[in-house]
């Protein structure tokens, strides 16, 4: 019985945290606008290099690095920094386009010889 009793135990001290964590992860990206994976650019850059979101709309941007350097995010014209991604990691970024325009986004953290052309664009369209 005691035997029992430590593996029931054994097991929710597993399955409990690891429940948590996704019940926190959904409920923490449940409303993502879009997600931006960072690659180095000779591994695929930013992908999609290109977004469009509609003006004075939330925007929830999930970026996450899939490669092995750490990576950076940034779109200076709105004043967004998301500072360094490490390799697995990821950043949320979220604001607010008042105005409609075109708006770059680029890597902050230099990734590789290639890192200046690591960059992409943000299309915020009228309604
Ligand atoms: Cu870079």
């Amino acid at each position: 019985m005691k035997i029992i009793i430590t593996a029931v135990i054994l097991l929710l001290c597993t399955i409990i945290p690891i429940i948590a964590i996704i019940v926190h992860e959904n409920a923490r990206t449940s409303d993502l606008t879009a997600e931006l994976l960072a690659r180095a650019p000779e591994r695929g850059d930013f992908w999609p290099r290109k977004l469009s979101v509609p003006v004075v709309e939330k925007v929830k941007l999930r970026i996450r690095n899939v490669v092995t350097v750490t990576h950076g995010f940034a779109i200076p014209a709105r004043g967004i920094n998301a500072g360094e991604i490490k390799t697995g990691h990821y950043a949320i970024v979220e604001f607010t386009p008042e105005k409609p325009g075109e708006y770059d986004f680029y890597c902050t953290a230099w990734c590789s010889e290639f890192h200046l052309q690591m960059r992409g664009v943000l299309e915020v369209t009228a309604r």
